[in-house]
């Protein structure tokens, strides 16, 4: 078929295929979640239901991007991470980030009230940013989840203090942060200790280390019907069936342990 005379148009389309080799990490964050978290009577530091369904809305994105090999999700943003040598949309970072960052936005959406306490209806449709970012070898892609979780680490412990001098110790939030001005960590884990008998490191992984999901073979006992070769009559049998399954794990990803634990994520392969 001929062109038309409006085809040149296409030219201004920009190549933005990432580069081989690469690990693509794909990460998502909620705009303005400050103001959502608010209007949504989010519990403070960590609202169970609203980080539950963060980790849900990832599930999916995982289930529908098979080569998503590990996902690291923390208050409102996720980081998703391609295999070295995908090929889903040709390796084009604009309809990678957009595929992915659409699905999240609408399962979110979607899930909401399984999630949310039923009295806390949506009040406007949220909205998450995407960016695409590249990392050439194992260690830096290690290093930028180390980044992830380090944050999650340093919010959290800060957020656990703000709260409970704001909930607890009487103080108002210009109080509390002044309070917490300049403190380092060990500073932090005594004053929750010594004020509010709150040992940091027993408090749930879940929000102290964030989430980290992984593909695991998993056995599952499924039930089929089995017909005999003499007879009509169907009859159940338990089978074992082998599937690959997104799983949601809250350790520990900067040290070495992890990694061993997992090769396959870093495998040759990937
Ligand atoms: P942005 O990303 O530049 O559009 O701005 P924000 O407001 O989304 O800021 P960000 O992403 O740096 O910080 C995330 C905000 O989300 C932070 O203010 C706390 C809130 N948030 C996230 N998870 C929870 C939660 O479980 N409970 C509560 N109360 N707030 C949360
Ligand atoms: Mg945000
Ligand atoms: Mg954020």
């Amino acid at each position: 078929m001929a062109n038309s005379r409006f085809e040149y148009v296409r030219q201004f389309e920009k190549e933005d295929a990432c580069l081989p080799n690469c690990w693509i990490v794909v990460r998502i964050d909620g705009r303005g979640f400050h103001k959502f978290s608010d209007e949504h009577k989010f519990e403070k530091p960590n609202d169970e239901g609203a980080l539950l369904l963060m980790n849900k809305c990832a599930e999916c994105v995982m289930n529908e991007f098979k080569d998503i090999v590990i996902a690291y999700g923390v208050s409102d943003e996720y980081s998703f991470v391609f295999r070295k040598q995908t090929t889903q949309f040709s390796r084009r970072a604009s309809k990678l980030m957009s595929n992915l960052v659409s699905l999240f936005a609408s399962c979110y959406v979607f899930h909401w009230k399984e999630y949310i306490n039923q009295d806390v209806p949506l009040k406007y449709p949220p909205a998450f940013d995407a960016r695409a970012v590249l990392y050439p070898s194992n260690q830096n892609l290690r290093d930028y989840l180390s980044w992830r979780q380090a944050d999650c680490h340093i919010n959290n412990l800060y957020n656990t203090c703000f709260w409970k001098l704001v909930q607890e110790g009487n103080c108002s939030h210009a109080e509390a942060e002044e309070r917490l001005k300049g403190t380092l960590s060990s500073d932090k884990n005594e004053l929750l200790f010594s004020q509010f008998h709150v040992n940091y490191n027993q408090l749930e992984e879940f929000y102290r280390k964030g989430t980290i999901l992984i593909w695991k073979k998993v056995d599952e006992e499924i039930i089929k019907l089995c017909r005999s070769k003499d007879s009509a009559e169907e009859t159940e049998r338990t089978v074992i069936r082998t599937r690959r399954k997104v799983v949601h794990l809250h350790t520990d990803l900067i040290g070495d342990e992890f990694w061993q634990e997992n090769h396959e994520i870093l495998g040759s392969l990937n």
